[in-house]
């Protein structure tokens, strides 16, 4: 495997990584591929001892990096961005190979980093404060943003390597040192990104510890949740998990940025011009798998248009090609694991028993990867189900007849991340964008649920977590406002006109 080689990861890896050095580990988790479900490497987990150890040269890397001006601090995240472009290929190919998702979508991932690490450069002279006019005279106030500290990643196996990079990227240039934990699904994509990461700390001299890495399970993850140390955590994940590291950190009072499940939903309108409309669909509906948190899980169809939408569908679902995620021709590749085949089945067998009907797909297609054939069903809003975000490529087909309705239905669920409308109707458009419009965080018209951009604010409402990550000022989350007030004059006035004479 020439992408392993390039990438220096080929065969087995040493476990817990600060940057540059890396540690013997005892215990140790395997990769597999999931194109034929076999072994790739075995990485080593991180041990306490390990986890104390890099906490510790964190903390002293952050006292350099804290120090130094955030432009250059972005000069360092703009190398980074160069040395990720030398290495698109091989690290695309390794997400590939170790997530499924097809080379393209593994290209496109590397892609988004290097595009969050053109955006930090830029970000990284405009870390803007205000200035306010004092009421009191010869006094000047204002504010200034200054990095937290350790800054906690925690990533979802699905986008091994861009989620890291929109928090590292941003935090990094706003002067944070950062651990992260990727999933214990894709632990080579996380060794991969830090050996580059590493090339750029070693050519600059900069100490090792500004970026970690740790490996392991759920534990591993508690230690972040858990330890005062690290004032940030940013998660992106399942609900259930959030749930724990929302409660678990806020019990000390920390900070943190929610990413989790999300529900998306297209409606077709009447008004739809409906070609377009149902290649967004496909792309949301079966891209990576129906394993992006974005990913297309309903489809609320206009009853005039319904007929016409679901024949369309049927017919390019006919004709999708499933396989090997790295060949060309391939557009949908496996799921990330048995699990993940086994909970698209049960899914399966809840839209029957709940009244619902598959009218296309499902089935499981081999033995050793795990391909599954998209499914389509038809099922009502309310459902369990329907209600729920299954990680896999299920799209489900609802009719609506009122706009009213589809809204109602639209936000009819517990999820708020992604949501879209197809319409050529301005009225129909500017009412899902308005306040009584969709309630997620991404609201598009003409274009899917899936595939943001890296400039805007990433995240979404309700139970998706109320986090943003990415563009916008989604960096103001990762540093701490000061607000500074200077009295210049010789005397001393307070606030509020009180008068204290002593
Ligand atoms: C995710 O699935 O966790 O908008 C992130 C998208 C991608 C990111 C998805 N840019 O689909």
């Amino acid at each position: 495997m020439e992408f392993l080689k390039s990438l220096g990861i080929e065969g087995i890896n040493p476990g817990t990584s600060t940057g540059c050095r890396h540690f013997e580990s005892k215990e140790s988790i395997s990769s597999f591929t999931p194109s034929d479900g076999k072994k790739i490497a075995t990485v080593g987990t991180t041990t306490r001892e390990q986890y104390e150890h890099v906490v510790a040269e964190a903390e002293k890397a952050f006292k350099v990096w804290r120090e130094m001006p955030a432009p250059q601090r972005g000069d360092i995240v703009r190398q980074i961005g160069e040395k990720l472009r030398e290495y698109k290929e091989p690290l695309g190919k390794l997400v590939t190979y170790e997530m499924g998702k097809i080379y393209q979508e593994g290209l496109g991932e590397v892609q988004e980093m290097i595009d969050i690490c053109d955006f930090a450069v830029g970000q990284s002279r405009m870390l803007y404060g205000k200035t306010m006019h004092s009421e009191r005279p010869q006094h000047r106030m204002y504010e200034q943003w200054h990095p937290l500290g350790i800054v906690g990643i925690i990533s979802a196996f699905n986008f091994p390597v861009a989620v890291w990079s929109w928090n590292a990227m941003i935090a990094a240039v706003c002067g944070n040192v950062m651990i992260w934990k990727g999933s214990e699904k894709t632990p080579l994509c996380g060794v991969a990104v830090q050996k580059i990461v590493a090339k750029v700390l070693k050519e600059n001299n900069l100490p090792e510890g500004i970026f970690n890495l740790v490996t392991g399970d759920r534990e591993v993850g508690e230690w972040m949740t858990e330890d005062h140390r690290i004032p940030l955590i940013s998660a992106t994940g399942s609900t259930r998990m959030g749930r724990e590291v929302g409660k678990t950190v806020a019990s000390r009072l920390g900070k943190t940025i929610l990413e989790l499940g999300g529900n998306n939903a297209i409606i077709i309108s009447e008004n739809a011009d409906i070609e377009m409309a149902i290649r967004a669909t496909v792309f949301g509906a079966v891209g990576t798998c129906g394993q992006r948190c974005t990913s297309t899980r309903r489809l609320i169809i206009h009853e005039s248009v319904y007929d016409q939408v679901k024949e369309r569908l049927m017919n390019i679902y006919e004709n999708i090609t499933i396989g090997d995620p790295l060949d060309e021709d391939t557009l949908v590749g496996p799921m990330i694991d048995e699990g993940a085949v086994e909970n698209m089945q049960k899914a399966l067998e809840a839209i029957k028993e709940q009244g619902g009907e598959v009218i296309y797909g499902g089935e499981v297609l081999d033995e050793d990867g795990f391909y599954v054939r998209p499914a389509l069903a038809e099922v009502e809003n309310d459902y369990d189900i329907v209600q729920q975000e299954t990680f896999a490529p299920i799209l489900y087909l609802i009719k609506y007849e009122t706009q009213e309705e589809a809204m109602v239905m639209h936000n009819g669920v517990k999820q708020g991340l992604s949501s879209s409308m197809f319409t050529l109707n301005m009225r129909e458009a500017e009412k899902f964008l308005s306040a009584a419009g969709s309630d997620c965080g991404i609201a598009n018209i003409n274009i899917g649920t899936s595939g943001a951009e890296i400039g805007g604010a990433f995240g979404g409402e309700k139970e998706t977590g109320g986090g943003r990550e990415s563009g916008s000022d989604a960096w103001k989350a990762y540093m701490r406002r000061q607000t500074n007030t200077i009295n210049w004059g010789d005397s001393l006035p307070l606030a509020q006109g009180i008068d204290f004479d002593v």
